[in-house]
């Protein structure tokens, strides 16, 4: 399996997608997604001018060699860009092995521990009598855990503090020009309405409901203590981000004043980031993003290393990765013996025709087939890569007196 060839194909469908492409003498081609919002043109950069030239020549099925190679050997490791790049390059290795051997990657990483992976979508509300509805609509559609976002409004200063960032309808964060990014946020209005609406919903549906949050970072930590304080009785399955991800010693705090359980991983790039927060057991779900954490090689370790200390596994799943990174997921999803639940996106039919996806989900359960590889065909025929790619931006958040806050 000798590497002859290393493509990257930057296009937008719906969104923007970055995909490394890599062929080999014997004429197979393996996929893996180097998506990074908002800065795919530079990690396509780093592959096509840097890291391409390391591959052609190898053989693809020392997968390892390869990634330490790129990880260890080239010194400057780490970081969102330099992770996502060798995220798609690992993972089309990956690819390559599954289409070798015949094998969908579940089997090449220890077979089958479960039969369906449990998920859970986002559900937003603009009031609470809308979240509540749209609930109803996804337990109609068989989910059995919801991740819930609100918007806050101040009556008396007619603003609206949204969160998360994004049209919901149109399922993006991204927005395409710089200078109309930015939005206003009240850190203390949230939260007050965080305890009331998770009170509410809870009221409404019962017990069972399983239930997230994603706070994304927006609170300190004094105020996430007093925030989750108030959440204990209200039995969240997690809370995620509920401070800056980075603050490893205000997460020790934070779990050692709340029982509220912890998932985080979403801003990790290496096992480094978060290899004592898993070890001192501060946290109930690691979230790491297979496309920035440095792909399935990297994710199968940090796994390995939340089971050793009894932290499930929830893989950061969301619309700005492609089809292919969530295959991944659920392959080692599939796998391993800690997964705990799956972030899950719907993709629109454009995208699918893109990428035609060998998982399907069913009464909030996804299945996954035993095509070779990750199991994603990939029509190139569908993918303009000249003229398709619009650089897009992520927002910025300003609280009231316009000073840049925590996204
Ligand atoms: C999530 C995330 C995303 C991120 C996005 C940034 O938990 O799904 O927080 O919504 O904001 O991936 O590009
Ligand atoms: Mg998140």
């Amino acid at each position: 399996m000798i590497i002859v060839k290393v493509d990257t194909l930057l296009f937008r469908t719906c969104r923007n997608y970055l995909i490394v492409r890599i062929e080999t003498a014997d004429g197979l081609v393996g996929y893996g997604d180097a998506t990074l919002n908002g800065r795919e043109s530079v990690v396509k950069e780093l592959i096509d001018a840097h890291l391409s030239e390391m591959l052609v020549g190898k053989d693809a099925a020392n997968i390892t060699d390869i990634w330490q190679m790129i990880y260890i050997g080239t010194y400057w490791r780490g970081g969102p860009v330099t992770m996502t790049a060798l995220a798609g390059i690992d993972m089309a290795l990956w690819d390559l092995k599954g289409k070798l051997s015949g094998l969908p990657l579940c089997d090449l990483i220890g077979g089958r521990s479960r039969k369906k992976m449990e998920v859970y979508c986002h559900v937003h509300g603009t009031t609470l009598e809308q979240l509540i509805e749209n609930i109803s609509g996804k337990l109609a559609l068989g989910f059995r855990i919801v991740r819930y976002s609100f918007d806050t409004s101040d009556s008396e200063s007619n603003l609206v503090f949204r969160q998360p960032h994004q049209d919901v309808s149109k399922g993006h964060i991204e927005i395409d020009s710089i200078n109309t990014c930015s939005e206003v946020w009240d850190s203390r209005m949230y939260a007050a309405d965080l305890i009331r609406i998770t009170r509410a919903i809870r009221e409404e549906f019962g017990p069972h409901l399983g239930l997230i949050h994603d706070v994304h970072s927006r609170l300190t930590v004094a105020q996430a203590r007093q925030t989750l304080k108030q959440l204990e009785s209200l039995g969240l399955l997690f809370i995620e981000d509920p401070i800056d991800s980075k603050n490893l010693k205000g997460l020790s705090l934070l779990s050692q004043c709340c029982t509220v359980p912890i998932g985080i991983g979403e801003l990790f790039n290496t096992i480094d980031e978060c290899r004592d927060i898993i070890a001192h057991q501060e946290i109930g779900f690691l979230r790491i993003d297979i496309s920035h954490f440095g792909g399935i090689t990297p994710a199968l370790r940090a796994a390995a290393v939340a089971e050793a200390f009894g932290v499930k596994v929830a893989f950061h799943g969301p619309s700005d990765i492609s089809p292919l990174a969530h295959a991944a997921c659920y392959h080692i999803d599939a796998s391993i013996p800690n997964f705990g639940v799956q972030e899950y996106v719907n993709f629109e039919p454009e995208v699918l025709n893109v990428f035609q996806i060998p998982y399907a989900y069913q009464d909030g359960y996804i299945t996954i087939d035993n095509t070779p590889g990750l199991g994603v065909t990939i029509d190139e025929s569908l993918i303009d890569t000249d003229s398709t790619y619009i650089k897009s931006y992520l927002p910025i958040l300003r609280d009231r007196m316009d000073a840049v806050h925590n996204w």
